[in-house]
């Protein structure tokens, strides 16, 4: 029996907050370097006791098993505003020395039969404990804010039908997230230009133009925020 949960989970607590940070300074490294980040958000959470009770029973998992056969306790969720990006965050996360990958679930090309698109990683990350390193289990999903709209939809409405959609609902939600899925892929095609727009309105530039010609091209942006 874990007697205390909230000493079970505090290793968990731990890796959400540090992951959090690591993976918003991506974004920051980005945008120090006048580069537009190819991740658009971090959110990261600790799976509620009752959840977890829930899943062990669904899944038939045991409290000695928990640690291992629990992938997704510690959750962190990156969102992205291309397809092409989520990729770009899997290659940098493939690099990185402070966690590794175990596992990769493409649901992006291999939709779920609900419709739902992401990308889910799963590491083992070690955390630095009093008692010593403790390496804990994480899951972090990759998508884009198209497939993050349909996701917390469909997710909303789960609580209310308790995953037993009608029919007529699960087809509308299956075209829905059709739509997105169209949606990201058209702005993949016109994504150089929106890039050129976004740096413009960013930097007052062009991509392909230098950084001499900043200060003339400042934006009223920046100019507010450096006033
Ligand atoms: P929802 O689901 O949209 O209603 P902060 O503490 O301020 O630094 P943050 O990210 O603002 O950080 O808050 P928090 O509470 O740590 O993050 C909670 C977020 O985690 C939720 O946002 C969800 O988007 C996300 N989340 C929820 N469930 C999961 C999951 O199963 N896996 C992953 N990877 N992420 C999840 P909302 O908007 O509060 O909640
Ligand atoms: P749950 O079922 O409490 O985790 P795993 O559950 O990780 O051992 P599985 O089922 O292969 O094994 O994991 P998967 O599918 O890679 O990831 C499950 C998580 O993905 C869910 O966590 C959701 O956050 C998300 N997800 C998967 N399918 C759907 C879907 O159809 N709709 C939505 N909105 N999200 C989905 P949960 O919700 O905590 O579920």
């Amino acid at each position: 029996m874990i007697e205390n949960w909230d000493h079970f989970l505090l290793p968990y607590t731990q890796a959400v907050d540090e992951l959090k940070i690591k993976l918003r300074g991506i974004r920051k490294q980005f945008q120090n370097q006048n580069q537009r980040p190819p991740i658009e958000f971090v959110t990261g959470r600790v799976k509620p006791v009752a959840s977890i009770q829930e899943k062990m029973t669904r899944r038939h998992v045991t409290e000695e098993r928990l640690e291992q056969d629990m992938q997704d306790i510690a959750g962190l969720r990156i969102m992205c505003q291309f397809v092409e990006d989520i990729y770009q965050v899997v290659e940098l996360l493939w690099k990185r020395t402070d966690l590794t990958i175990l596992e990769e679930r493409d649901y992006i090309h291999n939709e779920k039969p609900s419709g739902y698109r992401s990308y889910h990683i799963v590491i083992e990350y070690p955390v630095q404990m009093v008692t010593g390193e403790k390496k804990i289990l994480a899951e972090i999903q990759v998508r884009t804010l198209a497939m993050n709209f349909w996701a917390t939809i469909e997710h909303s409405l789960n609580y209310k039908y308790q995953g037993a959609f009608p029919e007529e609902l699960s087809a509308r939600l299956q075209r829905a997230a059709e739509a997105a899925f169209k949606l990201d892929t058209e702005m993949s095609e016109i994504r150089e230009e929106i890039q050129e727009a976004q740096h413009l309105f960013s930097y007052g530039k062009r991509p392909d133009q230098g950084d001499n010609d900043s200060s003339s091209q400042q934006t009223d942006r920046e100019k507010d925020e450096n006033s």
